[in-house]
């Protein structure tokens, strides 16, 4: 049935800047990586007394933990999906420590594994084996913010919301927003190349990053600071470390380029009766809200109902197969908002949209914005998730949803999907009791030969990590990897950064 716009729920207006946070219950610790996935140790030393000692000596007995309840919170990832054995983890407090630090792994053919807030979902970052954990947690310091200029400059381990809440007082916004903002630093972010939610709008790290400082394998301090976007002086080796996720080098400091913040902001969350509606209610937002749409994402019913059975949230709308939340950011509140209206009444009368609500309130835009965040934890929450973010062609986007439904059969509890449709970026989660063999050998290589046929991503923003470097090929070239094995030979001949990650294992 033909619904009429004024079904659509207006809802009273106010300016602000929504923050977000979430707080994961524990869960299951994981069986060791080496013995779920039988990986080999390569041939690294291993860290004996004298080496803690020296440690000690360099940043402080304060920061060498050796304590083992401690150590299990960065041995095992945030997903529960991989467990390193690390037997220390150091804390340097600058760029310097770090830099000696790893002159001394480097003599001493001690693996690292650098770690931002450990709240990455592939299993980088945290040890295979027994590598050194480097946690840059104590590096967080905010350097400057130019109001002018919009550059803010700080360390890695400023977390990122720490970071937004400064540009913020400045009138500026990071570039960057995702669910795990409370506990994400930025070297990580960077580290990473994270996308989010805001991707649509603010395009990738690649073209925010202006600069970063890099400790090498081998100690040397890298300095690719820059003040500048334009910047042609012969190859951008700050791109090397964007996205390479600490296996060339550990990122200390960064530039970041940070666009003035919005005056308004509106959120609408509709739903609609079939993907084919998503995709021309996507194509519509594009058209007619042009430079004001900032998000575009969508989800489906199963996606929503973990949100709200884990979460206790409640749907401001009625059920419906897909949803999709709309986000615009302006400089002027009454015409943002009455764009957005037209966009959605135009949608009503087609026939995509059958409902929906619309607010400029922050509060309510925050409780909005939580049935899209919660999702990734809620799927967690259901026991094990087995999550892919992959990037697809937007007609395709949803195919491999009830593919994967009817493969996975009763071993799943929850299969869904959802994601940055705007960045044709799908998270497709499959949820079960606990991680057993027989499920992941339904799901995995298959959803990587699937993506592949369609010449899409196997990693849209999450990164390779360790749970995809099988998988790289089924997107890189050979040659491509070749390269990349050459680029990580010449910057980490020893191979001590970040061991088991990222280039294929054989
Ligand atoms: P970590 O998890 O600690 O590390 C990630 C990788 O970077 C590891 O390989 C590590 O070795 C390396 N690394 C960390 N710091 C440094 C450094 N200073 N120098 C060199 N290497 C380093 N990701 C997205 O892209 N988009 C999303 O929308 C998104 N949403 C998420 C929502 C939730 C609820 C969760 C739990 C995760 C989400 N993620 C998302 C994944 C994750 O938050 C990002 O990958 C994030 O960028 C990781 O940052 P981190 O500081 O936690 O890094
Ligand atoms: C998101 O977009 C994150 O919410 C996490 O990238 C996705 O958990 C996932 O699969
Ligand atoms: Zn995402």
């Amino acid at each position: 049935m033909l619904l009429k716009s004024s079904l659509i729920r207006a809802v009273s207006q106010t300016k602000g800047v929504i923050t977000r946070g979430y707080k994961a219950k524990a869960k299951k610790i994981p069986e060791f990586t080496q013995d779920r996935y039988q990986v080999s140790r390569k041939s690294f030393a291993a860290v004996t007394d004298s080496d803690v000692s020296q440690f000690e000596k360099t940043i402080g007995s304060k920061y060498v933990v050796t304590d083992s309840e401690e150590l299990l919170t960065h041995n095992v990832d945030f997903l529960k999906a991989v467990r390193g054995n690390s037997k220390v983890v150091l804390k340097p407090g600058s760029t310097e420590e770090l830099s000696q630090i790893m002159k001394y792994c480097y003599e001493k053919n001690l693996a690292v594994c650098p770690q931002g807030g450990n709240t990455g979902l592939v299993g980088g970052s945290v040890p295979v084996f027994d590598e050194i954990v480097i946690s840059l947690n104590r590096m967080n310091k905010i350097h400057s913010i130019d109001e002018m200029t919009g550059i803010a400059v700080a360390d890695s381990g400023v977390i990122l919301e720490n970071l937004e809440k400064s540009a913020n007082e400045h009138g500026l916004v990071v570039p960057l927003d995702l669910g795990a903002k409370a506990s994400c630093h930025i070297g990580g972010n960077v580290s990473t190349n994270a996308g989010g939610l805001r991707v649509i709008r603010y395009g990738s790290l690649h073209g925010s990053v202006l600069g970063v400082e890099s400790v090498l394998a081998n100690g040397t301090v890298l300095d690719l600071m820059s003040n500048f976007k334009k910047d042609n002086t012969g190859y951008h080796l700050k791109h090397m470390f964007i996205g390479s996720e600490g296996t060339l080098g550990i990122i200390s400091k960064l530039a970041i380029l940070c666009p003035p913040a919005p005056r308004a902001f509106h959120v609408a969350f509709v739903g609609l009766p079939s993907f084919d509606a998503v995709l021309q209610t996507y194509l519509s937002a594009k058209r007619q809200l042009g430079e004001i749409l900032s998000s575009c994402e969508m989800m489906d019913k199963d996606a929503l109902a973990a949100a709200i059975q884990h979460f206790g949230l409640k749907a401001p709308i009625d059920d419906y197969p897909f949803y999709m939340l709309l986000e615009t950011s302006g400089s002027n509140a009454d015409h943002d908002q009455e764009k957005f209206n037209s966009f959605l009444e135009n949608g009503m009368e087609a026939g995509h949209i059958v409902d929906g609500t619309i607010t400029g309130d922050p509060g309510k835009m925050q409780e909005i914005w939580k049935l899209r965040e919660l999702v990734p934890v809620a799927l967690i929450e259901d026991g094990y998730c087995f999550k892919y973010d992959i990037s697809l062609p937007l007609r395709q986007f949803y195919e491999i949803v009830p593919v994967m439904q009817e493969r996975c059969g009763s071993l799943a509890h929850r299969v869904c999907g959802y994601g940055h449709l705007g960045d044709s970026n799908l998270h497709l989660n499959i949820s079960c009791s606990e991680f057993t063999p027989e499920i992941y050998k339904r799901i995995e290589p298959y959803v990587f030969e699937y993506t592949s046929k369609l010449k899409g991503s196997v990693s849209a923003e999450h990164g390779i990590g360790f749970l995809k470097t099988k998988y790289l090929s089924y997107t890189k070239a050979d040659n491509a990897i070749d390269m990349m094995k050459e680029v990580k030979n010449l910057m980490d001949p020893k191979g001590i950064l970040n061991p088991y990650k990222v280039l294929p294992l054989n």
